[in-house]
């Protein structure tokens, strides 16, 4: 029996500062209803999907900066969500700030969640890499502020069982890392779910703004082929609060080609059905780990 999901990257425009929880929770639920009109099986949101991207401008106050972060998932305003995606039979992946209430410690993560078709939570995970700076720099066209607001993600690369395969999830920065393809990889991971928020602009070090878009691409062509891994890349795209954010929403095959991606810098689904049994070729055919990592140079064994 084939293994394939039909799944769909849900691009976003811009958010802005005044556009409340429930008017973008209308967006996701649109997008969503437009994904099951395409008998998608899975429609992947992006990272900090419910909120701009708040990281880009300095904030003093906590409880100010506390009103972009979810205190529970599902919440008040965010189960309509949750709601439209059982009544429709659709899996979704949701890119949060997530508010971790740990006995007296109350901890704040960049996350993202796998809900499967019936409205369960079956997989979490919390960005290990956090880009960018802690301190303000006013000399800057805009701040990235993620050691601010964020800790690092304390849940390593885990993989779920879900959607019929095995599913791991990474958020934007982790996309240039190859170890975080590598942990998913050799735990078998087939398909990876993965939001973004990528400024064009990198104010410390301008010369990369012309390969904004090729990095983007090269990193999940290599990371997707070498670990032999669908990967589904959604985008938070256009300009957002004066900062503007590449596009290049795009599903990558385990041969490493890309064999969807969005052609606009606004709301887009960008589809294509995933034959997750593709893995193989590449997995046991092109990488046999066991008979290609030798012993005595020490390297990772499965
Ligand atoms: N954004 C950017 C990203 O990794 C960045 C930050 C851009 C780092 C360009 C290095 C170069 O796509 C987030 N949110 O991680």
């Amino acid at each position: 029996m084939p293994r394939t999901l039909t799944i769909a990257a849900a691009q976003m425009g811009p958010i802005t500062r005044s556009e409340t929880r429930p008017q973008v929770i209308e967006r996701l639920i649109g997008l969503m209803r437009q994904a099951k009109q395409h008998n998608c099986d899975l429609i992947v949101f992006t990272e900090c999907a419910l909120t701009p991207f708040f990281p880009h401008w300095w904030i003093a106050n906590q409880a100010e900066i506390d009103a972009y972060f979810e205190a529970t998932l599902p919440g008040p305003q965010t189960q309509p969500l949750f709601d439209e995606a059982a009544r429709l039979s659709i899996g979704f992946c949701l890119g949060y700030a997530e508010l971790h209430h740990d006995g007296e410690r109350t901890r704040r993560f960049n996350s993202a969640v796998i809900v499967e078709r019936d409205g369960r939570i079956v997989g979490r995970y919390r960005k290990v890499h956090l880009p960018g700076h802690a301190d303000q720099r006013p000399s800057n066209p805009f701040q990235n502020l993620e050691k601010r607001y964020f800790e690092p993600g304390n849940l390593g690369f885990p993989v779920f069982e879900a959607f019929g395969g095995k599913v791991g999830m990474l958020i934007c920065n982790d996309r240039r890392w190859p170890e975080s393809y590598r942990c998913l990889g050799l735990q078998g991971c087939e398909l990876v779910l993965l939001g973004y928020n990528t400024p064009r602009h990198f104010p410390e070090y301008p010369e990369t703004d012309r390969l904004a878009d090729f990095h983007h691409q090269l990193s999940l062509q290599a990371g997707a082929y070498q670990n032999g891994m669908w990967i589904v890349a959604t985008a938070k795209a256009g300009v957002e609060e004066g900062v503007e954010q590449i596009g290049g929403s795009m599903i990558v095959a385990p041969s490493g080609e890309v064999v969807a991606q969005a052609a606009t810098f606004g709301d887009e689904l960008v589809i294509h059905r995933c034959d997750l049994d593709l893995c193989r070729t590449y997995k046991e055919g092109v990488f046999p780990a066991r008979n290609r990592r030798v012993e005595h140079y020490g390297l990772l064994t499965e």
